[in-house]
């Protein structure tokens, strides 16, 4: 498969989304992500051909509701219904201002202009980059890349089957050119979510490609 029709990473119109590459979810972390380090230096070097690069950040206050903690007698990896919908339960991670929070520290992405905080919202998760879990809060993404002229979006990083899913998913609902990048993401897979995750953004029209077939189509960095 090539890219034809696709803009090139260094293009104006086409930007990196970085998805959620912080310690909770990395190994040791409080909501490790299998082998997510092993991440950071493929997102390093696809990161070097985007002119425009967005990062996430998962960014709970402490009591957070996506957290078990927050739940008398639930656990980790239990659902609850709240108000706008079913809600996996979580380890506590990726509280605000914590070393959990941070961004891996070798990732390397200097040309990065935009760190989103997501999850911010004490009674809403956000599993999206775009829109929140009650499907109506927005983050400003959309705005920023609209304002921006950006209409094609190359999306990585942790959890495939969750924040990277639903970015991508919601990328296509604003009418973005939506590709993942798939060995540069990894997955929770939690009760088959990997397979339905990618059931779900093709049928919504993502591309599903290989870090190996942008090498090859675009071979340089840019220079500056
Ligand atoms: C994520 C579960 C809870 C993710 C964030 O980044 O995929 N998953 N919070
Ligand atoms: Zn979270």
């Amino acid at each position: 498969m090539t890219f034809t029709g696709t803009a090139s990473p260094s293009s104006p119109s086409c930007a990196l989304l970085v998805i959620d590459m912080q310690n909770d979810f990395m190994p040791g972390g409080q909501l490790a992500v299998a082998d997510g380090d092993a991440l950071v230096a493929l997102i390093n070097r696809l990161g070097a051909r985007f002119r425009n690069i967005v990062i996430t950040q998962d960014w709970h206050p402490l009591g957070h509701i996506s957290f078990a903690s927050s739940h008398k007698q639930l656990k980790p990896f239990d659902s609850i219904h709240l108000p706008y919908g079913a809600q996996t339960l979580w380890p506590d991670h990726c509280v605000q201002d914590t070393y959990g929070a941070q961004l891996h520290a070798d990732l390397d992405l200097p040309r990065a202009q935009l760190i989103l905080r997501k999850g911010c919202n004490p009674g809403i998760d956000s599993y999206s980059a775009f829109l929140e879990a009650d499907r109506c809060t927005r983050t400003g993404l959309a705005g920023y890349l609209k304002d921006r002229a950006i209409d094609t979006v190359f999306v990585v990083g942790l959890a495939l089957d969750f924040c990277v899913a639903w970015s991508a998913q919601d990328a296509r609902a604003e009418g973005l050119t939506t590709l993942v990048i798939a060995d540069a993401c990894r997955a929770i897979d939690l009760g088959g979510s990997l397979q339905s995750a990618w059931e779900t953004m093709l049928m919504a029209g993502v591309r599903r490609i290989e870090s190996r077939e942008l090498f090859d189509e675009w071979p340089s960095p840019l220079l500056a």
